[in-house]
């Protein structure tokens, strides 16, 4: 399918930039990469082209110590503008965009109600929102374990350049419940489970974004191929992803696995010898079942029970002669008894260049206690 991604504030520019890195060369799937932010160093950094970088919000009277209620007027200010740079710049038809946002700060969480308000408005492609949630250690000086130092529980982080975010949970509650209704589904990473003992949000960033853009490059990009490569068995399109997404603020999590496999490409060094190596069958399927079952029961973007989620999809991909129909269909069929009713979907992604076979997992409506906790979060005294 094809996606256009808006990143804004400076989560939201980072990872649309990791998204943009994460594109497989012979399986695009971005129509246009946007970056918005109020901060121009923000735009700077990243690799989007000049043209699809706007800075917004001079002269609006904006300051560093504005409360999220200010910003979410200032959001409302610019929806309109953030809309024409989208129509003058973009370079073709999206199935769907994706707003990449922080939750917890003040630009991203702002902007992004309204800005997801007027593309609902202008198109009828679904925006889906895709947002990170803050790390307890970025609002709870007592929170992280894993520093131990004389500092430890001070908020002595400032000195590593990482300024506390004391409304960082309720920012986030506040901006969760605007996009309610209003996103057509909510792709949610926690900081909180990615970051390391004693790492801070900057430490941590480029492995977290590079993690997360490749499960949405995985799901996004599912079987799509360039005209003269391997179509898949099983193509998941735009559709099958909006049937699973919905429209009704779902929250998401996405879950992915992986496991390196010998190819004639990784024997015979630039893949000069091009016989496709034979692959038994029974490691084939073990393969498929080892990545399925990561992806349904490792790590998740944002944690949760799979047997909560009211959907599921799952895309394997991989070289084609690893890619085994009947496990295939057979991970289908776990996913659906993990995930209970009848809305699970499957597909293949060949990747006749690829080393790994991958699972990518996604899990719609799903209940979250971390959700629960940042809302309760921010009614504590
Ligand atoms: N995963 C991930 N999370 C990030 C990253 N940068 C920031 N965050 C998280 O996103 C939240 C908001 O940070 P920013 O995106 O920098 O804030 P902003 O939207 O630019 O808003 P300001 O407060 O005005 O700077 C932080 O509290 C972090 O939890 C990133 O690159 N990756
Ligand atoms: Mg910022």
């Amino acid at each position: 399918m094809q996606l256009e991604v808006i990143g804004v504030g400076g989560a939201g520019c980072r990872i649309a930039d990791a998204i943009r890195a994460a594109e497989p060369a012979a399986n695009s799937f971005l129509t246009d990469v946007f970056v918005f932010d109020t901060d121009a160093a923000t735009l700077q950094r990243t690799v989007v082209p000049e043209s699809h970088r706007h800075q917004y919000g001079q002269g609006t009277g904006i300051d560093a110590d504005d409360d999220l209620e200010r910003r979410f007027e200032i959001g409302e200010t610019h929806a309109d503008e953030l809309l024409e740079t989208l129509d003058r710049e973009s370079g073709g038809e999206a199935d769907a965009r994706l707003v990449a946002v922080g939750l917890g700060g003040a630009t991203g969480g702002g902007t992004a109600p309204a800005l997801v308000a007027a593309l609902q408005r202008r198109y009828d492609a679904p925006v889906y929102v895709l947002a990170t949630l803050p790390a307890d250690r970025e609002f709870d000086p007592d929170a992280d374990a894993g520093d131990t130092g004389p500092h430890a529980g001070t908020t002595s982080r400032t000195a590593s350049g990482e300024p506390p975010r004391p409304d960082a949970a309720a920012n986030a509650a506040a901006t969760l419940e605007r996009l309610e209704g209003l996103a057509s589904a909510l792709i949610a990473f926690d900081n909180e489970t990615w970051l390391r003992p004693g790492e801070t949000v900057s430490d941590a960033h480029d492995r977290c974004n590079r993690e997360l853009a490749g499960r949405v490059a995985a799901v996004f990009a599912g079987g799509g191929a360039e005209s003269d490569g391997p179509v898949a068995q099983n193509v998941i399109d735009a559709s099958d992803v909006e049937r699973i997404l919905g429209n009704e603020s779902a929250i998401v999590a996405l879950g992915y696995g992986d496991q390196d496999v010998e190819t004639s490409s990784s024997r015979f060094g630039l893949g000069l010898v091009s016989a496709e190596r034979d692959v038994e069958t029974s490691e084939a399927v073990s393969a498929v079942e080892t990545v399925v079952r990561k992806g349904t029961h490792g790590k998740l973007t944002l944690e949760c029970d799979p047997e909560t989620a009211a959907r599921g999809l799952l895309v394997v991909g991989g070289p084609p002669a690893w890619l085994n129909r009947q496990a295939i269909a057979e991970g289908r069929r776990a996913l659906q008894s993990t995930v209970g009713g009848n809305g699970v979907l499957g597909g293949d992604a060949p990747r006749p260049d690829g080393e790994t076979v991958f699972a990518a997992v996604v899990l719609a409506g799903i209940e979250s206690d971390r959700i629960e906790e940042l809302r309760a979060a921010d009614r504590a005294p």
